[in-house]
């Protein structure tokens, strides 16, 4: 059965001022040098490369308020406007937009961009952490432990307003969305679950229910049938900090490799992927060793994301006969 060619654009985020670690803006060609293209080429799908979010006609930095907190809010808000754009015209051109970051504050544009482009969009956030605290519970001041707030029209009465925002019209319903993987939430952030009625599959959930049974119901939740477009943003610290160590914030008892892989079959075989995020790749971080896996990592998550990767069609076949 012919499955018809997968259509791709990829785009380099190299963002980094959402948090404080350098080299996370690397991270893209970490993830493009695997060669993780070509090898999908290879196998039939059509893959563009839009190259990098220009950048460059943003200040490199900018004053921050000295009484906040918040780290960089400028350069986030006018980042993520080009962020949001960028993606929004590779959707137009009818691909799926895949997003190499970067720190996950690229998650505000990528989102808003999708949303803008497919109405009733659901998000499946897979993160070790909820990054749904906002200016004022935030208590890092990075913004990459917010993105997920400013895109959810519930939360938008706690976010205030804020320089350089004004451009956002946030589109994601609370339940539309859902996190998988979470292991690091602050107290504040579940409040903001509870109270918003966001589905949160922790790790625990993983453990007791299987990585499986988890994403099914997570995915009947946010898109019933399969037939809402979906936006996937994956957190590489979704992963055990003992897969991935290049990470600005590992996290212990995590995601398997096979877990993760799981999780980018599943959503494969469901069809209805608009745009992907993959983030949180720092090639500073860590020995060669730890860079070299983390880097094999990104590439096994995004071919079977994209393939038929040979394993996973071999799996796809299996389930799909057991079904009959
Ligand atoms: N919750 C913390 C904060 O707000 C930590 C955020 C974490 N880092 C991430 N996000 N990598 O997924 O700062
Ligand atoms: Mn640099
Ligand atoms: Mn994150
Ligand atoms: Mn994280």
């Amino acid at each position: 059965r012919p499955s018809p060619t997968v259509k791709v654009g990829v785009q380099s985020v190299p963002f980094a001022k959402g948090q404080p670690k350098p080299g996370v803006d690397h991270g893209p060609e970490l993830i493009k040098n695997t060669g993780f293209i070509t090898q999908l080429q290879e196998i039939g799908a059509d893959v563009k490369d839009y190259g990098a979010v220009d950048f460059s006609r943003l200040p490199s930095h900018v004053e921050d308020n000295g009484s906040s907190i918040l780290k960089h809010t400028g350069l986030v808000a006018s980042a993520n406007k080009l962020i949001s754009d960028a993606t929004s015209k590779i959707l137009r051109d009818g691909r799926i937009c895949l997003n190499l970051g970067g720190d996950h504050s690229i998650g505000i544009g990528t989102i808003h961009g999708a949303s803008e482009v497919y109405e009733d969009l659901a998000v499946l956030w897979v993160d070790a952490h909820a990054d749904i605290n906002t200016p004022y519970s935030s208590w890092s001041g990075n913004y990459h432990g917010m993105a997920a707030s400013f895109n959810i029209e519930e939360m938008q009465p706690y976010l205030g307003k804020l320089d350089g925002f004004s451009w956002m019209k946030p589109k994601i319903k609370a339940k539309n969305l859902a996190f998988i993987g979470l292991r690091d939430v602050d107290d504040l952030e579940r409040r903001a679950i509870e109270m918003t009625g966001i589905h949160a599959f922790s790790t625990k959930e993983v453990s007791n229910l299987g990585i499986e049974k988890v994403l099914e119901i997570a995915l009947e939740l946010i898109c019933p049938g399969g037939k809402r477009p979906l936006h996937l943003s994956f957190d590489i610290d979704a992963l055990d900090d003992l897969e991935v160590k290049s990470t600005g914030t590992p996290v212990p008892g995590g995601l398997t490799l096979r877990e993760g892989l799981t999780v980018v079959e599943k959503v494969r075989q469901m069809g209805n992927l608009v745009s992907m995020d993959l983030v949180e790749v720092n090639p500073w971080i860590g020995t060669q060793e730890d860079v070299k896996r983390t880097a094999n990592v990104s590439k096994q998550l995004l071919l079977n994301t994209f393939g038929p990767y040979p394993t996973a069609t071999m799996a796809y076949r299996r389930s799909s006969c057991s079904q009959l």
